[in-house]
């Protein structure tokens, strides 16, 4: 029987399966749900400085082939993650924390704090949240991101990883893998976050069906897997010394086990989540140990990175 348990950045996993950040992390309710799931471990919403309400609704839509959204950062402030944090049972399931601040300084500020707290926590810091309005994707901007990481890395010398948006070039893959690459301390790469400011229109009552950004948002689910599976690729076979996170389209256990022979060490779920409920990784787990068998895969380690080219 195949065994899903796996290890990661020195932490024990009995699932390679999480939450995407932003997703059932918003408040402890949220995330109590999380840790008494069958996910392998948990991720808090991505968090600023100040509590924020977010964007106006309807921002969150489910649509056939996935889901669209211009949440706008809703997050109860990054001291609220942080005591969740510190009250949190590490003998459960391991922890991540998204970041994901309006500047650097807000960034630094938080990253600090995490640091001081000297708790079991991993950091995943977001470049490339797409929908607060007048706020570029960091991870867009090249010159940006290399600033970001520097300032970052001086002030938090733990292993911690990045969530980055979708790339569709391979110009953008070698430069951003180049950048990620001058940063030892960043040890893993999360792909994708939403493909960002999409535009889905309801044609009865002709209109967009978010509000925020006159409909325009970052899209996930199935519109998204082959996207996804590209981008955890790319970055696995240009930073070898880093690990990759899949983010990005998985819905049942076969893509997980795609992400998995892409590159991805662990997988999180997103839009069918949010639609399904925790107990999807319950569900996910189950898949994906059938499908192992069937191939004959007895760890989530033989599978990483298999995939074969023709
Ligand atoms: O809150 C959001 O609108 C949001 C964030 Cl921060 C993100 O990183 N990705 C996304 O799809 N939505």
């Amino acid at each position: 029987m195949s065994t899903l348990s796996t290890r990661f950045l020195g932490h024990s996993f009995a699932s390679p399966l999480m939450n995407a950040s932003g997703v059932y992390c918003l408040d402890v309710t949220e995330l109590k749900a999380l840790e008494s799931s069958a996910s392998g471990s948990l991720i808090t919403k991505s968090c600023t400085l100040e509590a924020r309400s977010g964007n106006p609704e309807p921002r969150y839509i489910a649509t056939p082939l996935g889901s669209i959204n211009s949440m706008g950062l809703p997050n109860r402030g990054y001291q609220y993650y942080l005591d969740y944090a510190k009250s949190f049972d590490y003998q459960r399931k391991p922890l991540f924390m998204s970041v994901a601040g309006l500047s650097l300084a807000d960034n630094l500020k938080m990253i600090a704090a995490i640091r001081d707290a000297a708790l079991p926590a991993i950091v995943e810091l977001n470049l490339s949240c797409p929908n607060v309005p007048g706020k570029p994707q960091i991870a867009y901007d090249f010159s940006a991101m290399d600033q970001m990481l520097a300032a970052v890395t001086r002030e938090y010398t733990q292993p911690f990883g990045v969530k980055m948006p979708p790339y569709f070039d391979f110009a953008h893959f070698d430069e951003a893998a180049a950048i990620l690459n001058r940063y030892p301390t960043v040890a893993f790469v999360t792909c994708i976050n939403s493909i960002g400011n999409a535009l889905v229109i309801d044609t009865e009552t002709e209109s967009v069906v978010i509000k925020p950004k006159d409909g325009f948002g970052g899209i996930g689910g199935d519109y998204v897997l082959p996207t996804a599976l590209a981008n955890v690729n790319a970055f696995y076979r240009r930073c070898p010394d880093k690990l990759v996170i899949g983010c990005g389209g998985v819905k049942t256990g076969e893509q997980v086990f795609q992400h998995l022979l892409a590159g991805a060490s662990l997988v999180q779920v997103g839009t069918a989540l949010q639609e399904e409920g925790e107990g999807i990784f319950a569900r996910l787990n189950t898949e994906l140990s059938i499908i192992m068998a069937r191939k004959g895969y007895s760890s989530v380690e033989s599978v990483r990175g298999k995939l074969k080219t023709l």
